[in-house]
């Protein structure tokens, strides 16, 4: 109990510190439907293991009142390989993403559950409401317009919906946070926490030809420290 109030009284804060600066632009983007440079602001689905550390609810949040973002998701991941980690991990992000969504008053956002457990081969969907809706946003895209998938966590979610429904690949635009990279011998490594959490997941996203994607590592995420 004790912890669940601090969870929302931090909650609170960050959620109060994010709107605050945005509020005047998040109006005009409502008003217009086009952000401040009067283009389409990009179509994103976030796909975040909220509650394994405080650094996805920052994004979510600050990504809430970004005025050039249509979220047209907030899909909750698992993070089961963390120490501490509960059985229900996708429960507990996906208890955040809700908390978040109605202290910012965000809570019409579609906010799926993903999938508790992390995909047994790369060739075996983990169906979730989470991957279904990736589907379906997928396909509302118009004609030469890609949805983006943001995933902070593992991507169990975004290769399931490829999985399930390999018509979506070239409405996708995947983007990953994830994977080591060596600069000194210039080598990539998949032993990093997200990846961690549902390799097979990444090697769907690699090995799926001509798929968009872009990746972050943790090697260039960790030195941003703000
Ligand atoms: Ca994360």
């Amino acid at each position: 109990m004790i912890k669940d109030l601090y969870r929302r009284k931090f909650l609170e804060k960050l959620t109060w510190a994010c709107a605050g600066s945005f509020l005047g632009p998040l109006t005009l983007h409502e008003a217009t439907g086009k952000n401040k440079n009067n283009v389409n602001p990009i179509s994103l689905i976030i796909d975040a293991d909220t509650a394994n550390e405080v650094d996805d609810a920052f994004a979510i949040a600050r990504a809430l009142v970004e005025p050039g973002f249509d979220i047209k998701g907030l899909c909750s991941a698992q993070w089961h390989t963390q120490a501490n980690a509960p059985n229900d991990s996708v429960g507990r992000s996906q208890q955040m993403n809700e908390d978040l969504l109605a202290l910012m008053g965000k809570s019409a956002i579609t906010h799926p559950m993903g999938s508790n457990i992390p995909m047994v081969s790369p060739f075996r969907a983990q169906p979730s409401p989470a991957a279904h809706l990736i589907i379906e946003e997928a396909h509302k895209m118009p004609k030469g317009e890609k949805l983006t998938v943001l995933t902070l966590g593992p991507a169990t979610n975004t290769a399931s919906a490829l999985l399930l429904d390999p018509s979506i690949r070239p409405k996708l635009r995947c983007c990953y946070l994830g994977l080591w990279y060596n600069i000194e011998d210039q080598t990539w490594s998949k032993r990093e926490f997200n990846t961690d959490n549902d390799p097979n997941a990444l090697n769907v996203l690699l090995n799926t030809q001509s798929l968009e994607l872009e990746i972050m590592t943790a090697t260039t995420s960790k030195a941003l420290v703000f």
